[in-house]
């Protein structure tokens, strides 16, 4: 008997971090191991990401997981029986023949993306081996800087801010565990400028655990970050920077091509002189999406201009796909690329695409979902692939906390070996 061999594959249904039906696949082994994760789900989705398949009609408002389950069950689960989990390639392979669409429109990526990441964390459980030496081996032992994102926007909230994300990055530490804390110290810090300043309704908080205060215009938020960190007794640009994911998808309108920020239309170089102008007048050394998902051209041009100063992060602008991203070095669109495995619907897809991006010196950041759940997978991700930066909210909310407990867990099992970039991490 292969104790890898592969004897019991179940899809189920769950719930997200916004209430919406979502699938657990649990995959068991001949020699008992056992892997279970849950497909999380975005709300700013690039038109290039895999598809979830869900079964419209009224129950649940039309996000039900019925047929995706179903998929799991009567077309995954037969073929992966017997299969050798540790053969992560050849899963993923049978995956994709049995989807056999270019974007997982068949199976739905919210049934191939658990299957592919249980079936790992099975091989890994069987190995007796934490999930992120199994994937990443001995060398796993980075653990990433966290792009915390505590003011929310965009789709992500009920306010007006226009950008979607409002992220702090605490560089200048030790550890993990001391970032987190100067993070955590932060997000406390600004839920009393909040209070203070817009009344206590403005506390609420954002699918990702950030507040969605009442403002309206970028720079009210980034200064809201600037006096968080001051007020929290650190320094700005030193000890901790500023981030933005602009999600520009969710800002154009294709009819006039604009970009609509704050009230105005602004052109894709109107828009580029505004984040020339942000830069220089805030340490904001991370921009994701700055541009919608097809211009790869004003991208790389913001890309050139903020050379030395800032990470320029494709995430819609890529989806986590091998084919785009090759272009987008061709054309120098970027220097960090964001991955989100549900965007391509197979673990071996996204570490592909990881593995490219790493090899041409770009910076790769494992990111959550908006719609995410306690599964902690990205923890483990994140530290195999010695990324360096890990984007899972703010530091509130169980589905993002089970990230950050996590990774303080690993740094704690790895001890002194344990190895935190700080600032290196945003130098490439
Ligand atoms: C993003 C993500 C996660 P969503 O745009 O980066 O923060 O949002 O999951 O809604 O796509
Ligand atoms: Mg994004």
């Amino acid at each position: 008997m292969n104790p890898y061999a592969i004897a019991y594959v179940r899809g189920s249904l769950a719930l997200d971090s916004r209430g919406s039906p979502t699938v657990r696949v649990s995959v068991r082994l001949e020699g008992g191991g056992v892997g279970v994760a849950l497909a999380p789900s975005g709300a700013s989705r690039g038109l290039r990401e895999a598809v979830e398949v869900r079964d419209g009609g009224v129950r649940w408002g039309g996000r039900g997981v019925g047929i995706a389950i179903a998929r799991v069950n009567e077309v995954i689960a037969p073929r992966l029986r017997g299969v050798d989990a540790r053969n992560q390639s050849y899963v993923d392979g049978i995956l994709i023949a049995l989807d056999g669409t270019p974007n997982k429109a068949n199976l739905g990526s919210n049934a191939t993306t658990p299957t592919s990441v249980a079936v790992a964390k099975a091989a890994a459980s069987q190995s007796e081996l934490p999930l992120y030496s199994y994937l990443g081996g001995v060398g796993a032992r980075t653990l990433p800087v966290p792009l915390m994102n505590i003011i929310n926007g965009g789709v992500h909230a009920g306010n007006e801010l226009s950008f979607q994300e409002f992220m702090v990055a605490p560089v200048g530490f030790d550890s993990f565990k001391e970032a987190l804390r100067a993070g955590v110290e932060v997000y406390m810090s600004l839920k009393g400028y909040l209070r203070d300043r817009y009344g206590l309704g403005s506390t609420n908080v954002g699918d990702e655990g950030g507040f969605a205060p009442p403002m309206r215009f970028v720079e009210e938020a980034l200064d809201a970050l600037v006096k968080a960190v001051e007020r929290a007794g650190y320094k700005v640009g030193l000890d901790v920077l500023l981030g933005l994911d602009v999600a520009a998808n969710q800002l154009y309108d294709g009819r006039e091509a604009v970009y609509k920020v704050d009230g105005r239309r602004l052109s894709a170089g109107e828009l580029l002189d505004y984040y020339l102008d942000l830069t220089s007048r805030y340490p904001v050394a991370y921009i994701e999406d700055p541009f919608m998902e097809d211009d790869l051209e004003s991208t790389a041009k913001l890309t050139g201009r903020l050379a030395g100063r800032a990470l320029i992060v494709g995430d819609d602008l890529y989806a986590t796909n091998l084919r785009i991203l090759a272009r987008g070095l061709e054309l120098k669109a970027t220097n960090a690329a964001l991955l989100k495995v549900n965007q391509v619907g197979t673990l071996t897809e996204a570490l592909d695409y990881a593995r490219l991006a790493l090899g041409n010196g770009l910076k790769v950041v494992v990111s959550h979902r908006s719609g995410d759940t306690e599964d902690p997978f990205i923890a483990d991700l994140a530290v195999a692939l010695n990324t360096s930066l890990i984007k899972t909210g703010a530091p509130a909310r169980g589905e993002r906390t089970a990230k950050y407990n996590r990774l303080l867990e690993i740094e704690e099992e790895l001890g002194p070996t344990a190895v935190y970039p700080g600032m290196r991490a945003f130098k490439w």
